[in-house]
């Protein structure tokens, strides 16, 4: 008796752990979430802290959807080509021309997601603004005479950007300052330019606050620029 009450109580309990790890398991990727090679880097501060030039709202929906969405559908393109999974960002969008015909679209426009969000992050920072400093400065102040002049040039060629795309102060091929647009997600690195700093001009950058004011958008932008983080860019890409 004792041991078949033993026994019953057994079974139950191996019975009941069974339906729960039925029930309680994960499901298996049936939301098709590859969880790598690439990963959604962490935002270098908190969301709320670039305000009131970028609010919360659209640093948590631009961050934890929109990149987190790249960096998923990039992952998903890679993972049915082992040799790819080792490569960097850079190296996918270098030689986009070699990658299999079918995920090439998908790779120029979630790889570049990727690297244009992940830079963007970095150059900006709470308390930023100010002036580009060091080396920066200097050539900035060459190629377009003042940092006003630049300033005025970058928001002239954001705010003519149609549709969705990006501004960029770049280096190009022979290792010239230059200011450049791009549609869609295309990175720079697609032509041979080295993206120096960038803004998104995506409406999910800034329609939650500013509406349909881009212009009001690039104006106030530059209050979160983080100088040191840019001017590093640019000496590593000199060197
Ligand atoms: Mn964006």
């Amino acid at each position: 008796m004792q041991i078949d009450r033993r026994r019953f109580l057994y079974l139950l309990g191996a019975g009941v752990g069974t339906a729960c790890v039925n029930n309680f398991m994960p499901p298996a990727r049936a939301d098709n979430k590859p969880s790598g090679p690439f990963t959604l880097p962490p935002l270098p501060y908190g969301y709320k802290e670039l305000e009131p030039y970028i609010d919360e709202e659209t640093m948590r929906f631009h961050h934890d959807k929109h990149h987190a969405a790249y960096v998923n559908n990039l992952n998903v393109a890679v993972s049915k080509y082992p040799e790819l999974k080792t490569k960097t960002v850079e190296e996918l969008l270098r030689s986009l021309d070699s990658l299999p015909t079918e995920i090439q679209k998908t790779v120029r426009n979630n790889g570049g997601g990727h690297l244009n969000h992940s830079l963007f992050w970095q150059i900006m920072k709470p308390d930023g603004g100010g002036k580009p400093k060091g080396e920066l400065n200097k050539a900035i102040t060459e190629q377009f005479g003042s940092f006003e002049v630049f300033q005025t040039k970058f928001n002239e060629a954001a705010g003519k950007v149609f549709g969705s795309g990006w501004a960029w102060l770049a280096l190009s091929p022979d290792k010239k300052l230059e200011i450049i647009t791009t549609p869609n997600q295309d990175s720079p690195l697609l032509t041979g330019y080295k993206p120096v700093m960038g803004n998104d001009v995506w409406e999910h950058a800034y329609y939650l606050k500013y509406r349909n004011q881009r212009a009001e958008y690039l104006k106030q932008w530059w209050n979160v620029l983080n100088w040191d983080e840019v001017n590093n860019r640019y000496l590593q890409f000199i060197a």
